[in-house]
Formats: structure tokens, C-alpha cells, sequence
């Protein structure tokens, strides 16, 4: 009895920091919900495949190895030199967030930052991926079969 409660107390324990990793029609529900469908004139279709090259969809993304020494968190890939502040690195930090807030299961926050991050002149171009993979190009695939 008491192997199982530990057991299940681990099982609790490791549920709460495993990576999240959304299905891209979660996602897609997600973002509508959040208002991101038309946001600064960007279709849904748009955040949903900047996410899928980005990172996969998965929530604990990092990548800590761009060449001008800052790092990309999440599931949007938010960059600590601009967005959000590490302790380690300084930051303009306009989103007013740790960048570990970046790396849980609750996008609420990641995604009030990429609405920040869109208003900027580049709009969705601060995106690498999204301006190589998703610009100009048929997003139809990234909704089909969503029941939205
Ligand atoms: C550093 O590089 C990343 C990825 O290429 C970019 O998103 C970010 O804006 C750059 N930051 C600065 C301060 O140049
Ligand atoms: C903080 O930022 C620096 C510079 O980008 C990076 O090397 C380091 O891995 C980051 N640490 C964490 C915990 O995000
Ligand atoms: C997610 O985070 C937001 C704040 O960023 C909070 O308001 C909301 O309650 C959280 N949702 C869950 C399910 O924890
Ligand atoms: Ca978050």
C-alpha cells in the first residue's frame, strides 16, 4: 500500500515538470481561445506553424546556442536578450517575465508575449522560422482536420 502511494507521489512529481508537447490542433484551440486568430493580422493558421518550426510544439524547448550569445525558451522560441530575463544575462526584458516562466506547461504567458512580440515593427519576421517556413506559403495543412 504504501509503495503505491510513493509510487504515485513520483508519478505526480514527474507529471508536473515533463515536457508538455501539444498536438497542433490543441494548439490551434488554444490560440483561438487566446484571441491569436487574426491577431495583428496574422490567420491562426500563421502561430501554428511558427510554433511547429520553432519547436516542435513542445512546451520545455530551449536553445541556448544562438550565435549572438542569447538563448530562445518554448514552445515560441522568446528570446532573452529582448523578451524576458534570465538572472544571468541582461535584458530589456518587455515582456516582464522570467524566461523559465517560458518553459512550463501553461502557454497563458507565452502567448501574452508573443502578442507583445508581435507588435513590434518586424511583426511575425522576428521569427526566423516562421519567415522561412510559414511566409507566403499555403498554411491550409495546419488546421486541416482541427475541429475549431
Ligand atoms: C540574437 O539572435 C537571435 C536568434 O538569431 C535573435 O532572435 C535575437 O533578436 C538576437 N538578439 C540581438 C540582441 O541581436
Ligand atoms: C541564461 O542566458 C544565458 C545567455 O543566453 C545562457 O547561456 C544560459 O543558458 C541561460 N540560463 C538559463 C537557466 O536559462
Ligand atoms: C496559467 O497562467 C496564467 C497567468 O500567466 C494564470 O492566470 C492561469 O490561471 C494559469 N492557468 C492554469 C491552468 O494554471
Ligand atoms: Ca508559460
Amino acid at each position: 500500500m504504501r509503495s503505491i502511494l510513493i509510487i504515485s507521489l513520483l508519478g505526480c512529481f514527474f507529471a508536473a515538470y515533463e515536457a508538455k508537447i501539444f498536438s497542433k490542433c490543441e494548439l490551434a484551440r488554444k490560440l483561438k481561445a487566446e484571441g491569436m486568430d487574426g491577431f495583428h493580422g496574422y490567420s491562426l493558421a500563421n502561430w501554428v506553424c511558427m510554433a511547429e518550426h520553432e519547436s516542435n510544439f513542445n512546451t520545455r524547448a530551449f536553445n541556448g546556442k544562438n550565435d549572438n550569445g542569447s538563448s530562445d525558451y518554448g514552445i515560441f522560441q522568446i528570446n532573452n536578450k529582448w523578451w524576458c530575463k534570465n538572472n544571468s544575462s541582461p535584458s530589456a526584458n518587455a515582456c516582464n517575465t522570467m524566461c523559465s516562466r517560458f518553459l512550463d506547461d501553461n502557454i497563458s504567458d507565452d502567448i501574452a508575449c508573443a502578442k507583445r512580440v508581435v507588435k513590434d515593427p518586424n511583426g511575425m519576421s522576428a521569427w526566423v522560422a516562421w519567415v522561412r517556413h510559414c511566409r507566403n506559403k499555403d498554411l491550409s495543412r495546419y488546421l486541416a482536420s482541427c475541429n475549431l
